[in-house]
C-alpha cells in the first residue's frame, strides 16, 4: 500500500485519468473497502463461529488496554457489533449511549442484530510486530497533532459483509481497530457498504465517565455510515480512548450530517471546518488530509478515497 517515495500531489484531472486508465478495472473488483486493515483467512484471522447473538472467546490482549481510566487485559468480539472488555454480551438491542448510560464499557462500530449465519464473516487479529503496525503509527500520527507514538499493538475485528437478523441477504461491512502505544490508546471505525435496516442500531463508545455517539437510530434508516468522518475520511472515525475528552468532539457539526440523529453526527465537511479534538488539534481541513494521503499512499485504492473525497 505505502509507497517508498513521496509522491507530488495531482491535480484533480490526473487523478481522474489515471483512475480511468490504470485503477477502475482493480476498483471495480475490489471486494472490501479501501480503508480497512487487513482482515479474513488471508490476513490470518481467527473466524468467529455462525452462530447468531453469541461472542467470541476471551481475547487476551499482549498489555492491558487503557480505557477511560480503567485499564483491561483481555477482550471479547460480540457478534451484534461491538466490543466489550469485562464479560461478553449477546444483547442485540443497543442500549443509548448518554450521561445516563449504566452498562459496560463498550466500543460499539456497529451495534445491531446482526446474525452471521445467514452470511458473512466475523473475525478479529491481534498484531505485535509487522505492516499493520506501521500502518496504525502512521494513521494516529495523522490524525492526532502533536502524537508521536508507535503502535505497540493492534487489534482488528471485522464484520465482513454479514447479514441482519431475518434478512438473509443483506450485505454490511464495517471494522474497529484498537490501538495501543503502552501510554495511550486509541480507536478507528472502518465503515464500507451498510445496509439499510429496520431495527435499532448504535455506533460509539461508552464508558462510566466518557460517551461519544456517531449514530443512534430507533427505526427503520438508511445508514450513510461510509460516508461520515471526524477526520475528513469519509467512512473513518477516529478517537482516542485512555482519557481525553473526546466528548469535545460534538463541536460545531455541520449542516451535511448524513443522518438523521440528534446525536454527534459528523460529516467530512464538518471535520474540514471544525477540529474535532480540542486538544489534540487533527487535521483542521479535507484538502490538507488528502495531501498528506497522497504523499504516503499510491495505489488506486487510496487515489479512490481521494476521489470520493474530492467530490
Ligand atoms: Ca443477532
Amino acid at each position: 500500500m505505502k509507497c517508498s517515495v513521496q509522491m507530488p500531489v495531482l491535480p484533480i484531472e490526473t487523478v481522474a485519468i489515471i483512475l480511468m486508465i490504470s485503477g477502475l478495472s482493480k476498483m471495480q473488483s475490489v471486494s472490501s473497502p479501501p480503508l480497512f486493515y487487513p482482515f479474513g483467512t488471508g490476513a490470518g484471522d481467527t473466524v468467529c463461529p455462525k452462530v447468531d447473538d453469541t461472542n467470541s472467546s476471551v481475547i487476551n490482549l499482549t498489555s492491558p488496554f487503557s480505557f477511560f481510566g480503567r485499564s483491561y487485559p483481555q477482550i471479547y468480539v460480540n457478534h451484534n457489533g461491538f466490543l466489550t472488555f469485562d464479560q461478553a454480551s449477546s444483547n442485540y438491542t443497543p442500549i443509548q449511549f448518554n450521561s445516563s448510560y449504566s452498562g459496560r464499557d463498550i466500543i460499539a462500530p456497529f451495534w445491531t442484530d446482526i446474525d452471521n449465519r445467514l452470511n458473512g464473516i466475523i473475525s478479529y487479529n491481534l498484531y505485535t510486530v509487522g505492516n499493520v503496525l506501521s500502518r496504525a503509527t502512521q494513521d494516529i500520527n495523522q490524525y492526532f497533532t502533536g502524537v508521536s507514538l508507535s503502535a505497540l499493538w493492534v487489534f482488528v475485528a471485522t464484520w465482513d459483509k454479514v447479514a441482519y437478523y431475518n434478512n438473509s441477504g443483506t450485505e454490511s461491512s464495517f471494522q474497529v481497530v484498537l490501538i495501543s502505544t503502552g501510554s495511550s490508546s486509541f480507536v478507528l471505525m472502518n465503515y464500507g457498504v451498510i445496509a439499510k435496516l429496520n431495527w435499532t442500531t448504535e455506533a460509539g463508545y461508552a464508558s462510566s465517565t466518557q460517551n461519544f455517539t456517531i449514530l443512534w437510530e430507533t427505526n427503520k434508516v438508511d445508514v450513510n455510515l461510509s460516508s461520515s468522518s471526524n477526520v475528513g475520511i469519509p467512512g473513518r472515525w477516529a478517537f482516542w480512548v485512555n482519557g481525553a475528552p473526546d466528548n469535545s468532539i460534538t463541536t460545531t457539526l455541520s449542516t451535511t450530517t448524513p443522518f438523521s440523529s440528534t446525536s454527534a453526527t459528523s460529516s467530512t465537511t464538518a471535520a474540514s471546518t471544525t477540529t474535532p479534538f480540542s486538544s489534540t488539534s487533527a487535521t483542521s481541513s479535507t484538502t490538507g488530509t488528502v495531501c498528506k494521503a497522497l504523499f504516503v499512499c499510491c495505489d488506486s485504492y487510496d487515489l479512490f478515497a481521494y476521489f470520493i473525497n474530492v467530490f
